[in-house]
């Protein structure tokens, strides 16, 4: 009998067979098409799965976070609202900020880049990630878990960029837009705001460099925002304006956009009406199995089981392992910590029975939040945090 590693190699010498084995991927999504096209069509990308062209949505496949805890710029994830510009000019390309500040400013990205410069390794997480997966289906981007990925970003600190303008007496808010524009005139341009102080925090950053590249174009060339462990829906990408307000930003996607019940947990039964909500803003705890696929068929012996996990807006301070659908646990041993926004690797051994299995991992975080085991809902199909399942056979 041929290995499977030889039918492999079999399968792809036929002429057009490895077409077909590797350039669709099977998201598994409940609630509607679930098979999707790999892509290597846009500039600086390659192997994403294509949810949609224009603007272009693309998701990373969860195999390739197996490779390390920092996802590389040609795999990382894309997402856009509204037509972006494909060419930007970096020398013609200015900053503007302005509005509740003493002194208005325009600066060059020479000049942006002689302030301190900094970095952080974070996580940039899409708010709906993973919602192909919530039941009843969601509306939106049927995101399997990879609208997320792990970079070290550089750049400098939005504080000291605010100091220089001088924010004044009164300021509530900080709003940011990118060079991205609506097709429609009465379509609302894409902006996000943060609280005064926590645009002032120090950590948020003006970064231009990913992975110690520049930007991609599709990532936010020349510059984008990094608010570490808030949901990328705040990360503005090809920043050009930011500018301080003396009143609360009422615009679309503030205050009826990418809002969540005001629960606890940030889920209500579905169909509920009229209910309280709040802009969504921290991350959680997450944890996915990357090194087993969905469906893979094991021979029963000591089975290595990793992966990458995240706390969400504090670090990973532990991770374990269930082989037997959650009956039982083990510890998983943590791999370097690059920091508490950044992914972290678990690896674990199981030693499995005969037949099929969930395999599962849960990572409670440094305040002490621990994944749940059931999920919530809510309609943007946003905050998924429950413990994740990979089902396999052990033969
Ligand atoms: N200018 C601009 N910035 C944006 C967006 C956008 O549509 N326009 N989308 C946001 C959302 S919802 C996500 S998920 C992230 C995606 O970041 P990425 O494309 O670098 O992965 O960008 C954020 N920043
Ligand atoms: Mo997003």
């Amino acid at each position: 009998m041929l290995s499977r590693r030889h039918l492999l190699a079999a399968v792809a010498a036929l002429p057009g067979a490895r077409a077909l084995a590797q350039d669709t991927v099977d998201l598994g999504l409940p609630g509607g098409p679930s098979k999707r096209r790999l892509t290597d069509d846009f500039p600086g990308k390659r192997g994403m799965i294509l949810q949609r062209n224009t603007p272009a949505l693309l998701e990373t496949p969860l195999t390739a976070f197996n490779d390390g805890i920092i996802t590389p710029n040609d795999r990382f994830f894309v997402r856009w609202h509204w037509p972006f510009p494909t060419e930007i000019d970096p020398a013609r390309f200015r900053l503007r900020v302005d509005g509740h500040v003493a002194r208005p400013l325009d600066l060059t990205l020479a000049a942006l880049k002689r302030l301190p410069p900094v970095e952080i390794t974070a996580i940039n997480q899409c708010s709906g990630n993973s919602r192909g997966l919530f039941a009843p289906r969601i509306a939106g981007a049927q995101w399997a878990h990879g609208a997320m990925g792990n970079a070290r970003w550089t750049g400098v600190r939005l504080r000291d960029v605010l100091d220089r303008a001088g924010v004044r007496a009164g300021a509530v808010q900080v709003r940011f837009s990118g060079l991205d524009a609506p097709v429609m005139d009465d379509a609302p341009d894409f902006q996000k705001s943060l609280a005064v102080d926590h645009a002032r925090d120090g950590e948020v950053m003006i970064a231009w460099a990913m992975n110690g590249e520049p930007l991609p174009i599709l990532n936010g060339f020349p510059l984008r925002l990094v608010v570490p462990g808030w949901f990328s829906t705040y990360w503005v990408k090809m920043l050009d304006r930011i500018e301080v307000l003396d009143k609360p930003d009422d615009n679309y996607w503030m205050a009826k956009a990418y809002l969540v019940p005001d629960t606890p947990d940030g889920g209500i039964p579905p169909g509920t009406k009229d209910f309280p909500k709040r802009p969504i803003s921290t991350m959680v705890p997450r944890a996915f199995i990357t090194s087993i696929a969905e469906g893979a068929r094991l021979p029963v012996a000591p089975t290595p089981v990793g992966g990458i996990a995240m706390g969400g807006d504090s670090g990973v301070a532990r991770v374990e392992v269930s082989g037997d659908g959650g009956t039982t646990w083990a510890a998983a041993k943590l791999g370097p910590d690059a920091g508490k926004y950044s992914f972290r690797r678990f690896d674990a051994v199981i030693a499995p029975a005969r037949g099929p299995t969930t395999l599962m991992a849960r990572c409670t975080n440094s305040a002490g939040t621990v994944q749940p085991m059931t999920g919530i809902w809510n309609p943007g199909g946003y905050l998924r945090g429950q413990v994740e399942t990979t089902n396999v056979t052990f033969v």
